[in-house]
């Protein structure tokens, strides 16, 4: 994996910084993250499909916490997708998805997605289209540098419920 830091200026304002990908699916494994010489975060993010446009103002820190989100496929991934979602709010509403995944290319895949969230509840749900799991394989969600949630997929699917403060 390579790392790209690019350093500039800018003059205190509102600004949009934009993310596409032509494949429609994403940094996996990959993120970016936008921050000033104190480290503080601005922009960040990697988990998205055809683009992920963020608006930021230079006056103004986003409460943003690094989040990673793992899944390990078995050896049928065109039975898995995920979805995670905010349920700060009510109803709760579905920030991202993924899945079905590709059989057999995916087969044992272990991916790894990194996003930023504001502070708050979310659910990760993982389904299994065929009802019987994912064999040795499972999700984890690590918040900051502690994992939070550690969860094999069982059945037709598991969720876990994590926080971010
Ligand atoms: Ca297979
Ligand atoms: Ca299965």
């Amino acid at each position: 994996m390579t790392s790209i830091v690019i350093p500039f200026c800018l003059e205190d304002g509102d600004y949009v910084l934009s993310f596409f990908d032509t494949n429609n699916n994403s940094m996996i494994g990959g993120n970016y993250k936008l921050q000033d010489l104190e480290g503080n975060l601005y922009v960040c993010g990697g988990l998205y499909n055809d683009q992920q446009i963020s608006t930021f103002s230079t006056e103004v820190f986003n409460d943003l916490i690094e989040v990673t989100f793992q899944l390990t496929l078995d050896t049928y991934p065109g039975e898995t997708t995920w979805a995670i979602f905010d349920v700060s709010v009510s109803p709760a509403v579905e920030l991202f998805s993924g899945g079905p995944f590709v059989d057999p290319d995916d087969d044992f895949a272990i991916l790894t997605y990194n996003l930023c969230l504001e502070p708050g509840s979310y659910d990760v749900l993982v389904n299994d289209a065929y009802g019987d799991g994912i064999t040795d394989g499972g999700f984890t969600v690590t918040v900051g540098n502690t994992e939070v949630v550690n969860s094999i997929v069982n059945g037709t699917g598991s969720s876990a419920t994590f926080t971010v403060d």
